[in-house]
This record gives structure tokens, sequence and C-alpha cells, in this order.
């Protein structure tokens, strides 16, 4: 196996850090005995626990206005998968990529996953891409992709979404990530009506393609591209389809894709009660699908939705397998240190939310106790479990200080010198 940061550096990095780590998790350990909680069950937990990377998170992301690229930026899928194993192989966290199609378009899909399993990386959910016009396509997106008026566009995103199937068969993944940004800009442009009896009728040619084992992830978004109208614009469209669709179409929520101050956890919630929480793209917002990183505006948002993921396991009704994701764009940091940062969040989010008296948050709600019921979430949310997650890291071969850990490292500066500049111009969506 290729290690791209070596063991030694990870060794010598952990050791300046040991003893205090050590100290730190014996306190919390003795902190959360007296509340009946074995730290050790919840370190083992964490150690289970994974969130997938985005293979387009890895360069720097941009606006419309403007990118900013940085040296040493990865240029194509490979570059991407190495700069994935660092931020796995520092963090222990995220062992799988979500590829993007055709940005991360390569000949030989088989070499790619050997060459990711090299490098200790599996691929998780195939996302397609219906909202922009690729050189040479037939076909444009001007109106629209599954949901469009023009047949033949229709039938060429249905085929495109068919053949990140088949790519995604040969990457090892079993679920296709739809997301289209179909929708309209002015009152009438489109009959709302029809436009989603198109969608309906092309996904489920989509549907139908999807081996056995495989799910339809489907991904809403209120606005942008489409500023009036979109047809799948929220997660009652969302589930609507995937109903319709049937048992192996499942909603995927990303944070950052719903109305300003719309209750997610609760939209959490909702969807597995009727088996239909498919995954998360997690990242953070301030004002709409911004992308920032994850839990750097309202990380109490995460920790109730992983209060909720953590109900849903306990009462599965329909199963329970929701795929976690990053989707953010990194427009101002090193996009390594990002997905670093935001992957100890989300962790840390799920390692809180394990900390919840259920059986006190329970008798609370029974007996509308509604301050209780506040607390019994406020302690585990108060807790600071930074030392449950840096010692499930360390025993797994990762950096306790992850950061400095990786700076120590000067992969940036060293892919500066072999890899070729970014071109400038818009990012991604
Ligand atoms: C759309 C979205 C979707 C795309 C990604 C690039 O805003 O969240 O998941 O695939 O961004
Ligand atoms: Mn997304
Ligand atoms: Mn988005």
């Amino acid at each position: 196996m290729t290690k791209p940061i070596s063991d030694e550096l990870i060794a010598e990095a952990n050791a300046r850090e040991l003893v205090a780590l050590e100290e730190d998790y014996t306190a919390l350990g003795r902190k959360l005995a007296r509340t009946g909680i074995d730290i050790d069950r919840v370190k083992d937990r964490i150690a289970g626990f994974s969130v997938a990377v985005p293979s387009w998170g890895a360069g720097r992301g941009g606006t419309r206005f403007a990118k900013f690229p940085i040296p040493g930026e990865p240029t194509n899928i490979h570059e991407k998968l190495e700069d994935c194993a660092v931020i796995n192989q520092l963090s222990r966290l995220t062992p799988r990529v979500s590829p993007h199609f055709p940005w991360d378009k390569v000949s030989d899909y088989k070499a790619l996953r050997e060459e990711a399993a090299d490098l200790g990386l599996g691929f998780d959910a195939v996302n397609s891409n219906t909202f922009q016009d690729q050189p040479g396509q037939a076909q444009t997106y001007a109106t629209g992709s599954l949901s469009s008026t023009v047949e033949a566009t229709r039938a060429q995103a249905v085929e495109h979404n068919i053949e990140c199937i088949e790519i995604g068969r040969q990457l090892g993944s079993t679920d296709l990530t739809v997301w289209v940004g179909d929708g309209t800009n002015f009152p009438g442009q489109q009959d709302f009506a029809r436009s989603l009896d198109r969608y309906l009728e092309a996904a489920s040619e989509v549907y139908s393609a999807l081996p056995d084992d495989w799910r339809m992830l489907l991904e809403h978004k209120m606005f942008e591209p489409a500023f009036y109208s979109t047809v799948i614009n929220d997660w009652g469209s969302s589930i609507l389809a995937a109903q319709e669709l049937g048992p192996k179409a499942k909603c995927l929520v990303d944070l950052g894709h719903h109305a300003p101050n719309v209750n997610i956890e609760q939209i959490v919630a909702r969807l597995h009660r009727f088996g239909k929480l498919g995954g998360f793209h997690f990242n953070d917002s301030k004002y709409g699908d911004d992308d920032l990183d994850s839990g750097s505006i309202n990380p109490h948002q995460l920790f109730l939705v992983f209060n909720e993921l953590v109900e849903a396991e306990l009462n599965p009704r329909e199963g329970f397998k929701p795929s976690y994701m990053i989707d953010q764009s990194h427009n101002v940091t090193d996009p390594i240190e990002s997905m670093l940062s935001s992957a100890e969040a989300i962790g840390q989010c799920f390692a809180k939310a394990l900390l919840v008296d259920r059986d006190a948050l329970h008798a609370a709600q029974e007996a509308n106790d509604t301050m209780m019921a506040f607390q019994a979430l406020r302690r585990a949310y108060n807790v600071d479990v930074a030392p449950i997650l840096a010692k499930a890291r360390v025993e797994a071969g990762g950096a306790i200080d992850v950061l400095a850990t990786y700076r120590a490292s000067r992969w940036r500066d060293r892919k500066a010198q072999e890899r070729k500049a970014v071109g400038l111009g818009a990012g991604i969506v």
C-alpha cells in the first residue's frame, strides 16, 4: 500500500501529544463514567464511523465570480485521490471518495479502483452531472435535463445517469446520487405539474437500470441555478418522487439546500419515519448553498441532526443505512485542511449525540418536562469530545493533531514542485 505521509512523521508528531492525550482521555472517561457512560464504547463507535469526501472538494472551489487556485492543487482524479488519501491517513475517518462524472472521467475504471485501493481508499456514491454542458455533447441542458421539454435532451440525461451506474459498478459503488438543476427563472416559464411528470418518467428509466443492491439518492435543492422554481426543490418533492420511483429511491439531504431557518433535523426524522432517508451532503451555510465547512457556522444544528440519526438507528423502522458525504467548496483554505477539520466536526457531533442520556430524554419528553428534555441534549452538546476522536485516530494509525501533522508533512509545498498549475476561471456550482 502506498502511504502519502510517512508513518514515522505521524509517529513523531504523536509522540509529542501522547501524554497529554492520555491525561485528557482518562479525565473525560472518569467524568463520563459518573453518568454511566463507558468512554471506550463511545470511542469504538467513532472508530467504526466514516464519512466520504467529494473528489470535487479536493481542488480549490470558487464562486461564479472567481477562483483563486493554490500551488500544488490537484489537477485530475489521480492527484485528487492522493490528497483524499492524505485526509484519510491522518483522520482515519474518510476511507471513501465520492466521484462526479464526467469531471472524474478516465479510460480505465478498473485501474482507477486499484489505484484508490492502493492508497487505502474505496469509492462511495457516484454523482451524475446533467447541470452543465460538456464539449461535444449532442443536446444542451439549457432547457433542463431529466425534466426538459426536449425529448432528446431527456434521453441524453437518462443515458448519462445509466453510464454513471455502469462506471460505479466498476468502481465498487452502490449508490447513484442524482441532483438536477432543472427549474425556471420566470413565472409561467414552465408548467409545474408537467415538469415533474417529465422528471418522474425519465428518472424511472434511470431507476430501472439500477442493479438490485443499488440505491438512487435524490438530492433536492431549493434554488440555484434556477431562481424562480426548481423541479426537485424540497424534501416534499423529493420524498414524493422517491415514493413514486420505488424502494431503491431515497432522499439525500444536502444541509445547504433548504430555505433559511428550515428545521433540517425534523426533516431527517420525517424522511427516516417513511424509510426514505438515503444520505447526506454535509457542509454549513449562512445564507444559501454556501458550501462552507461543516460545523463552521452552526455546529449545534449538526449535533441536532446527529441526535436524530442516533434516535433513528435505535428505531430502524424500515432499516437505517444513510450514506454520509461531505460536499463543500473550499475557496479560501487548503482543501485538505478544510476536510480534515470538517471530518473532525462531523465525528464530534456524532460522538456528542452518542452521549445523550436517551432514558432521561425520553422520560422528560413523556412527562412534558421541557427543561429537562432540553438539558439532556445540552449536557451532551457541552462535552468536549475531542480526546475520544483523537484516541480513536491514534489507535488506527492516524494523527493526534491532524492539522499540525499535515503542516509538518509539507505535503502541499512538495506537490507544488510536482503538479502543474491550475488555470484561472470560475469554480464549480
Ligand atoms: C449542487 C450540489 C450537488 C452537486 C454538487 C457539486 O449544489 O450540492 O451535490 O453534485 O453540488
Ligand atoms: Mn450536494
Ligand atoms: Mn449544493
